[in-house]
Formats: structure tokens, sequence, C-alpha cells
């Protein structure tokens, strides 16, 4: 028997209808799995804005699928059932048609909007650094970071550079095997530290070449530029204090790979102690008095 033009188009919309349930179905699991990540997923993370990344990768993530399952398997669909060897004949009456040019250039327009609506709220939230409650000043050196604290906790003032642990174990001929050592290339002296539940800014610049602070779990990534001072805010939600590490993620020469980011996550209460303690701290320095030049020292 062979396949009319007839049969090739009610094949051709039991096909879309197909797609068209799998689609949803499809959809439907998405949401179900929203929620969960593994090791090869983004991180939902536990900031407002890195949720709403997640949120939105997860959308666009199954527009894909949707459209992927349409698309092959109206392919595959046509090549089992139209083949040669079934004696289907080939439609070339059909040159041109303004109805199907529309509809396949209307249907991505749709779809792109969907999903750009959504994405241009998120950017303009991760771009709104107003109303912020604690601004740091972060610079960039190769290959560390430089923090310098501003507004409640002024005169905080400190360099992030890699953990000795890590710095001794990636030397070449070190013996340390890196598996050992926790958090390899992921720790450093003196993290940042910040309060949950608050709006935290932060000025990025550089004081040599262009580097990039990147916090993943902040869904919070921004270039420290020489002679640019960059925003960008995060607000970790209250219940989630901890460690969260990240690294520089502009290549910035030979020890690009040596300058993480750690941030300390504590309540407000301890973040206030910490602040205090630290004040305290620099006071005391303050009060030691400077050694005398070696030529003062020879002389008495
Ligand atoms: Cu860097």
């Amino acid at each position: 028997m062979s396949l009319t033009g007839m049969n090739v188009e009610h094949a051709g919309r039991r096909g879309l209808a197909l797609g068209a349930a799998l689609l949803s179905g499809l959809t439907a699991a998405g949401a179900a799995v929203a929620n969960t990540s593994n090791g090869y997923n983004l991180m939902p993370g536990v900031t407002d804005i890195s949720r709403d990344i997640y949120a939105l990768h997860m959308e666009v993530f199954w527009i894909c699928v949707g459209i992927a399952v349409v698309v092959f398997g109206a392919m595959i669909y046509s090549l089992i059932n139209f083949r040669h060897s079934q004696g289907a004949v080939a439609d070339t009456s059909m040159r041109h048609s303004t109805k199907v040019e529309i509809i396949w250039t209307i249907i991505p327009v749709i779809i792109l909007v969907v999903m750009a609506i959504p994405a241009a709220e998120i950017i303009l939230k991760m771009e709104d650094t107003r109303d912020s409650e604690l601004s740091i000043r972060v610079t960039g050196y190769q290959w560390k970071w430089q923090y310098q604290y501003m507004d409640a906790a002024e005169g905080i003032n400190f360099f992030s550079t890699l953990s000795q642990d890590s710095n001794f174990a990636r030397q070449l001929h070190s013996g340390i095997d890196p598996r050992t050592v926790p958090n390899y290339l992921l720790d450093v002296d003196k993290p940042m530290v910040v309060p949950s539940g608050t709006k935290v800014r932060l000025l990025l610049t550089s004081q040599d070449v262009i580097h990039a602070w990147w916090v993943p779990d902040f869904g919070a990534k921004r270039s420290a530029i020489p002679g640019f001072v960059n925003e960008l805010w995060f607000k970790v939600t209250p219940g989630k204090e901890g460690i969260y590490r990240g690294q520089c993620v502009a290549l910035c020469g030979r020890d690009h790979g040596f300058m993480p980011v750690v941030v300390d996550v504590r309540t407000p209460e301890e973040f206030k102690k910490w602040v205090e303690a630290q004040k305290t701290a620099v006071k005391q320095a303050a009060a030691i008095p400077p050694e005398p030049p070696r030529s003062a020292q020879l002389l008495n």
C-alpha cells in the first residue's frame, strides 16, 4: 500500500498531538524534580536570587527538552513510517507555504518571549543594589582578595589568601596528596564574614588585572576590573548560615587557581560580636608603638 499525501498529513497531525502530550507530561515531571539537585545540575543555592536563577534554568531546560522531543519525535516517526521501502512517495508539489513560514516564525518568537520576560526580571533584581545594609569593598590582586568593610563594620580591612595547607600541597614535589587536604584550593586563611538576612553589597575592583568574584551558592558573580567599580549584592536566607566557597573566575595569571573565595555567613548577632572583636583587635594593634628605625636602635 502506498502512502498518499492525505495519509502523510494525517500522520503528521498525529505526531504533533503525540509531541504535545509528551511535552505536557515532561513539564509536570520537571516541576516534580525541580527542588532536587545532584552533582550534574546547578545548585538552588541559599539566596533568593540563586533560587530564582535555578528556577529559570529549570524552566528553560524543560522547554528545550519539550522542543527536542517534538522535533526529534516528528523526525524519528517520519523516518520510520515514511521510508522508501514502505513505498512512501515524496510530496514534491509543495514549494512554498506562507502559512507554514508564519507559524514556524511565530512559535519560536513566543517561546523566546516566554523565556525573556522572567530572565529580564531576574537581571533587573540582580542589578538593584539599593537599600543595602552592609557594603564591602572587594579588591582583587594577583593572587588574593582584600576585603574592606564599610557602614557599621567600618575599619575592618584584611587580605584573604589561600590556606597554608593547600599552599603547601600545591607546590611541585610537595609529597602531599591533595586528596588528604580538606577543601583543597577552596580554603583561605581569613574568610569574608557576613550576616544572614542582610542585603550585602560588594563594590568590586582590582589592583592589577581582571579578576572575578564568584560564590555559586549565592548566585553571585561579577568581574573585578582595574579602574572600575562593579556592584553585586546577595542576601543569604536566615537559617542558611555556614561556610560558602567560590573561586576567582577570570583567568588572571599564573596563580589564578589559587585565590579562592570563602564566605562565612553568621547570624546578625554573631556577626555583631565578630565586628566588635575585629575592631578591638585593630585598636590593640594601633596601640602597639612602632619599632624604632634600625639606625636609631644602633645609636642607642
Ligand atoms: Cu583572579
